[in-house]
C-alpha cells in the first residue's frame, strides 16, 4: 500500500485535531512540522512520532519536498497564501484551512498560482461533510418536501470561543471570516449557487475587534430565499455550539435539523423524527464533536483526490465561490446594498 506523506505548516490549537483525523486514514503519515515558535511544533511531533521539526516554511520544504505528497496548512489566515506559493513553487500539492485567504484577490491568485504550478488545491472546508449536514441533503434530494422555496441556516452561540482561539478576537473581520466561510459554504452545498446577497452585521461584545453578529440573505440562483444568521452574542435557553441549526420549507413540507442532530420531516401526513449523530472518535473534544468529526470525513474526500480516485468536494476553485459570498456579505453591510452576481 502506498503511504502519502506529508507537512503541517503550523502546530496550534487545530492542528493536533487535524492531526488525529489524518490518523483514521491508513495510508497518510506526517514527516515534519514547521510551527514559528519551535516549541509547540516540538511538542506535537513528539506525540504525532515525526521526526523533522522547523521554524523556518523554506527550510523544511526544501529539505523535504522530494518524498512529500502534500503539505496541510493549519497556520493563521494571514499566511496561508504565501505558504501555498511555497509549497506550490516545489510542485506540493496544497491543503489549507478555512478561510482560504482575507481577500477575494488573494483568492484568486492561490487558485491561479496551483494551476499554473500545476498542484492540486484544496481548502479544507468541513462544515459540509457533518452527518447531520449529509443526512439532511439525503432527504432534501430525496425530494420528501418537494420544491423548496426557504431555508433558514442559523449559526448562533455564546460560546467562549476566544478561550481556545484567542487570535479571534483581533481581528478584523471576524465572524463572517471564520464562521461565515462554513455556514455561506453549508447553504451552496445545500441549495446550489447565490444570485444575490444582501447583509447586516453587528458587534455585540466591546472587547473584540471585529463583528460578532451577521445576518445574510441569499437569493439562490434556483429561486431559495436563503437566510444565514450568524452570532457569537446568543445567550440561549439550550446552547448549541458548534451545530449550525437548519429548517427548510418546501411545497410539500419542512426539514428541520434541531439541537443534538435530531431531524423532523413534517408533511401534510405528520411528523417523522429521526437522527444523524456524528461518528464519534476518543480524541474529539466533546465541545467541538460534530466539527472534529467531520474533519475526518473531510480530509478522506481530499486523500482521495489526492489519489486520483474522485474529485473532491472542496477545491480551492469551488472554494472561491464561497470566498466571493464572504467578501460580497462585507461590501454589502459597509455599503449597505444587494450585490448581485
Ligand atoms: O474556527 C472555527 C471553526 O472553524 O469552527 C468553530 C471554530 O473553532 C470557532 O468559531
Amino acid at each position: 500500500m502506498r503511504i502519502y506523506k506529508f507537512a503541517v505548516l503550523g502546530t496550534g490549537f487545530w492542528s493536533g485535531y487535524q492531526l488525529a483525523g489524518w490518523n483514521e486514514l491508513n495510508n497518510v503519515k506526517p514527516i515534519a512540522f514547521y510551527n514559528r515558535s519551535l516549541d509547540k511544533a516540538k511538542a506535537l511531533a513528539a506525540k504525532h512520532e515525526v521526526g523533522f521539526v522547523y521554524d523556518n516554511v523554506d527550510a523544511l520544504l526544501d529539505q523535504h519536498a522530494a518524498e512529500l505528497d502534500f503539505v496541510d496548512i493549519v497556520t493563521d489566515v494571514n499566511t496561508h497564501a504565501l505558504f501555498t506559493e511555497k509549497a506550490a513553487s516545489r510542485g506540493l500539492n496544497v491543503i489549507c484551512q478555512k478561510p482560504m485567504s482575507p481577500s477575494w484577490e488573494t483568492s484568486l491568485a492561490m487558485v491561479e498560482t496551483c494551476k499554473s504550478a500545476n498542484v492540486q488545491f484544496y481548502i479544507h472546508e468541513n462544515f459540509r461533510f457533518q452527518a447531520p449536514i449529509r443526512k439532511l441533503k439525503e432527504i432534501l434530494d430525496y425530494g420528501v418536501i418537494g420544491k423548496i422555496f426557504k431555508a433558514n441556516v442559523a449559526f448562533c452561540s455564546g460560546f467562549p470561543v476566544f478561550d481556545n482561539q484567542p487570535f479571534l478576537k483581533d481581528l478584523e473581520e471576524f465572524i463572517i471570516t471564520d464562521i461565515g466561510s462554513h455556514v455561506l459554504d453549508i447553504s451552496r452545498y445545500l441549495f446550489g449557487e447565490a444570485a444575490s446577497l444582501y447583509c447586516h452585521t453587528a458587534r455585540i461584545n466591546p472587547a473584540i475587534r471585529g463583528e460578532d453578529v451577521a445576518n445574510v440573505l441569499l437569493r439562490m440562483k434556483n429561486g431559495v430565499s436563503c437566510f444565514v444568521e450568524m452570532s457569537y452574542a446568543t445567550i440561549a435557553e439550550q446552547e448549541s455550539f458548534p451545530q449550525t441549526l437548519i429548517t427548510v420549507e418546501g411545497d410539500k413540507g419542512m426539514i428541520q435539523l434541531l439541537h443534538n442532530y435530531v431531524i423532523k420531516i413534517t408533511t401534510r401526513k405528520g411528523t417523522v423524527i429521526t437522527t444523524a449523530d456524528p461518528k464519534p472518535y476518543p480524541w474529539m473534544d466533546p465541545a467541538y464533536a460534530v466539527v472534529h468529526s467531520s474533519i475526518v470525513d473531510c480530509n478522506r474526500n481530499i486523500l482521495d483526490s489526492i489519489m486520483g480516485k474522485k474529485t473532491a468536494e472542496t477545491t480551492g476553485k469551488d472554494n472561491l465561490e464561497t470566498m466571493r459570498l464572504v467578501q460580497a456579505a462585507y461590501q454589502s453591510a459597509r455599503e449597505n446594498i444587494v450585490i448581485n452576481f
